[in-house]
């Protein structure tokens, strides 16, 4: 473990802990944010009044809508002489979000992100080939700041060139990878067309994140590639990866750096916090970073939280893999449902390939699904009736598990466009 002391404190400590940060974070953004101290003053909140971890649920929420009305540095708590780098996140719409850091935040976020690689059992003897865009995203440079931290040699391949990155994985004998699984798939695809068997290369693991990707998605890129496929989770309101990450015990949770960041889960609608256990939107207090600690931030990511040491040892909260974004969530005949859930099914069909779209149509009143999928060179080879066959049985099985009628296409192969960052899966042809 990379710092002990806090990734196996005691619950009773931790709380502790947080609650000693917590309240010096509140009154940092109180005196120095206009925004918080307006807002917590609307609500009759002083700094003072936070007595006890359970006071943060009488403190208002901050949305994404906040970070944009106040665009670029509304929510920074220092001078721009002690900001010394910011890092923003496009979005799909609207101004971006930005994060600002002081010395001590990247310090901080360093620390992180080395327990992220660390746990991935990355250490200074690896070659660490980071494939996440480097550049305003915090993917690129968290990874790259991780693993300079750790002592990996570094190869700051940065995203695209797909090529490239297969010419370097082989010649430089790198034994890491850092990117998204969407792109891990084009790379191990390019590969394989290239006539290069990664699996006889000297690459063992990889940390994978900024997206929604499902466990059997993992086992496929495992399985291509020939190695570990772990996971990172973060966001840029809370400074970039490093928020969580998975552990040996690889199932579906992951530990949350709580002595940073204090996450809670909350009902979407009510905003009730909910119980431990209980499925809801992630809200997220930063309680050691200084120049832009967000206070209460709802991420929109759905997920669950429970306690226990974990058979790493770890006693860290542990977060349940991202089900998906709210924003991403579709409604189909009156159900809910995440495009993970479609992804699960479609993985464990052996004609088709991991790549798909999910496409959101008007019919008549309600909203009707269509699944294209490639299907495999060979299946496609086969014919109109082949195809029928697959794309019915694929139809019924999600209508079996999920409970949802939909029109699923197998397209040719190669048809879909490759991911280098953040795969876009999901079109809403009802706004085209
Ligand atoms: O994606 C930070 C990051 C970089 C995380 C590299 C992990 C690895 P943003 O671009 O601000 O930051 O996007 C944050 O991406 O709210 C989630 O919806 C999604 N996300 C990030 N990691 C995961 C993950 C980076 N492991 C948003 N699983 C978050 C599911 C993830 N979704």
């Amino acid at each position: 473990m990379w710092d002990k002391t806090y990734e196996t404190m005691s619950a009773d400590e931790m709380q502790a802990f947080q609650l000693g940060k917590l309240k010096e974070t509140v009154a940092w953004v109180y005196e120095r944010i206009p925004f918080y101290k307006k807002k917590f003053d609307e609500v009759g909140f002083q700094p003072g009044n936070l007595k006890a971890l359970e006071d943060l649920g009488k403190l208002p929420f901050t949305v994404k809508t906040d970070l944009r009305d106040n665009y670029p540095f509304g929510l920074c708590a220092v001078p721009m002489t002690e900001v010394v780098r910011v890092h923003a996140s496009s979005g799909t719409t609207g101004k971006p979000i930005t994060g600002p850091y002081t010395k001590d935040d990247l310090a901080q976020w360093c620390q992180c992100m080395a327990r992220t690689m660390d746990s991935a059992g990355i250490t200074k003897t690896d070659i660490f080939q980071n494939s996440y865009g480097l550049g305003l995203f915090t993917g690129g440079l968290g990874f790259h700041q991780g693993a300079e931290t750790i002592g990996c040699t570094v190869i700051p391949a940065s995203s695209g060139m797909t090529e490239r990155q297969i010419t370097l994985m082989r010649d430089f004998g790198v034994t890491a990878l850092g990117c998204t699984p969407s792109y891990a798939l084009t790379i191990a695809e390019k590969a394989s067309d290239l006539g290069v068997d990664l699996r006889k290369l000297p690459l063992r693991v990889g940390c994978f994140g900024a997206e929604p990707w499902t466990v059997e998605m993992r086992k496929e890129i495992e399985e291509r590639m020939g190695i570990k496929a772990r996971e990172a989770y973060g966001l840029t309101e809370l400074g970039g990866p490093g928020v969580a990450f998975d552990c040996d015990m690889q199932d579906g949770w992951l530990h949350v750096n709580e002595d940073h960041i204090l996450p809670e889960i909350i009902d979407p609608v009510t905003e009730e916090v909910l119980p431990l256990g209980e499925k809801g939107e992630l809200v997220f207090t930063a309680l050691q970073r200084r120049a832009m600690p967000m206070i209460r931030y709802r991420t929109r990511d759905i997920t669950q939280l429970k306690r226990e040491t974990c058979a790493c040892g770890r006693t860290l909260i542990k977060m349940k893999k991202v089900y998906g974004r709210s924003d991403d969530m579709l409604i189909i005949s009156g159900v809910n449902v995440f495009p993970s859930q479609i992804e699960s099914l479609l993985l464990e069909v052996a004609e088709v390939e991991p790549q798909y779209v999910l496409i959101i149509r008007k019919k008549g009143y309600l909203d009707a699904l269509s699944v294209d999928v490639e299907a495999k060179p060979e299946v496609y080879e086969q014919g109109e009736d082949k195809l029928k066959q697959v794309e019915g049985a694929i139809e019924a099985r999600i209508r079996g598990v999920i409970g949802i009628g939909v029109k699923v296409r197998c397209v040719p192969p190669k048809s879909i466009e490759r991911s280098e960052g953040k795969a876009k899966r999901v079109f809403d042809a009802r706004k085209l």
